[in-house]
């Protein structure tokens, strides 16, 4: 009984088997497979466009696509927002990042494609930062980490440096948008023009985000993203790491592998897991010690990171990091976070808001403001 049972005829059996000795007829399965989720995300596009939010399982479906088709789906759905949103005509394109001027920027674009990553140092004064963190210290913070999980409420406390509790103090997006100096980085040419290069498309501040990451474990922490994984609440997009304490091996800087976000860079076996955190071993073995990159840098560090590619933040030893962090994309298709403007600081924001109405369409600015 047995072994007839085994000697019958199994379909997908012999599909697996064809699948393997043909690479077309595998490719032609794969891609009928995804069709479903192309369709959820299409469907996700629709809602998106007539609403500006994302249904969550259309989300999922982006996040399907990039791991069934290595990024392949993401380049082509940004080529497209490429073709629709085209590059803004920035009056010039210096800044925090430097005097950029035109082979800078071929400098940088080039770096960004190829690595992922490109840092500039000495970008904001150590008194600028300092008000920052001086302003982060008064706020209300949501107290965030692995053990916070299974609480119900959302904690919320002030950071006191030297009693912390948790490994996650971060601010919310609404305080972050009401202090001078983030708002002085968000009109920023040189940040914009970088971004915008990397997007071929206008950008937009789809996320902002400050925490500060204190030393009080001794394990890596899931929640505070400080095992390695790669981010997808967009299609396309760069991030700034901006530090605004000094960072040093102690102090839990940020990590990068060189070059993993490049399409095809993610082995099929670790896109089959989905989106799941990567332990240093796998992500060593799989790229070598050679990609692995550490950011250290003095406050006023800057780090432009496609963080499509794999990367965290150590977990801090002995010293507390404030960062900073902005994500330009070229659309807020995906996550669903908007940011609330309740005040301007900064002349030139608002007049950068009305001038360049796109780059700052994921704000909501309180009636009246603009
Ligand atoms: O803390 C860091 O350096 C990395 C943060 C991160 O990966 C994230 O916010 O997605
Ligand atoms: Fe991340």
């Amino acid at each position: 009984m047995e072994s007839s049972l085994s000697h019958s005829f199994s379909p997908r059996r012999a599909l697996r088997r064809l699948r393997a000795k043909y690479p077309s007829i595998d490719r032609l399965v794969r891609t009928v497979r995804i069709i479903p989720e192309w369709l959820r995300f299409a469907y996700g596009a629709l809602v998106h466009w007539t609403t500006g939010r994302t249904p969550q399982r259309s989300h999922l479906a982006l996040v399907n696509l990039f791991t069934a088709s290595a990024g392949r789906a993401n380049d082509a759905m940004a080529k497209a927002l490429a073709a629709v949103h085209p590059p803004y005509r920035f009056v010039g394109s210096s800044g925090v990042l430097g005097n950029l001027g035109a082979a800078d920027l071929a400098r940088v674009q080039t770096q960004l494609e190829n690595d992922g990553y490109c840092v500039f140092e000495g970008c904001l004064p150590a008194d600028f930062c300092e008000r920052i963190v001086q302003r982060t210290l008064q706020a209300e913070c949501l107290v965030l980490g692995d053990e916070m999980a299974t609480v119900p409420e959302k904690v919320r406390a002030r950071y006191d440096r030297s009693a912390a509790k948790a490994p996650k103090y971060l601010l919310t997006e609404d305080d972050t948008t009401d202090i001078q100096e983030v708002q002085e980085l968000l009109c920023d040419e040189s940040l914009l023009q970088v971004a915008q290069n990397y997007l071929g498309a206008k950008p937009i501040f789809s996320g902002l985000s400050m925490w500060w990451s204190p030393p009080v474990k001794d394990q890596p922490d899931v929640e505070a993203a400080q095992l390695f994984h790669f981010d997808l609440e967009r299609i396309r997009w760069l991030r700034y790491f901006i530090y605004l304490t000094d960072v040093d091996a102690e102090s839990g800087p940020h990590c990068f592998i060189k070059g993993s976000h490049r399409t095809g860079a993610i082995p099929a076996e670790v896109l089959r897991e989905g989106y799941a955190r990567q332990n240093d071993e796998r992500i060593l073995q799989i790229y070598g010690a050679d990609a692995y990159r550490e950011f250290i840098g003095r406050r006023g560090t800057i780090i432009a990171e496609d963080s499509r590619g794999f990367h965290k933040g150590m977990m801090p030893k002995n010293k507390d990091r404030l960062l900073l962090a902005f994500e330009l994309s070229s659309s807020t298709f995906g996550a669903n976070k908007r940011h609330f403007i309740r005040n301007i600081h900064v002349p030139r924001f608002a007049e950068f808001a009305r001038k360049y109405p796109r780059v700052y369409s994921n704000f909501d600015f309180k009636e009246g403001l603009l």
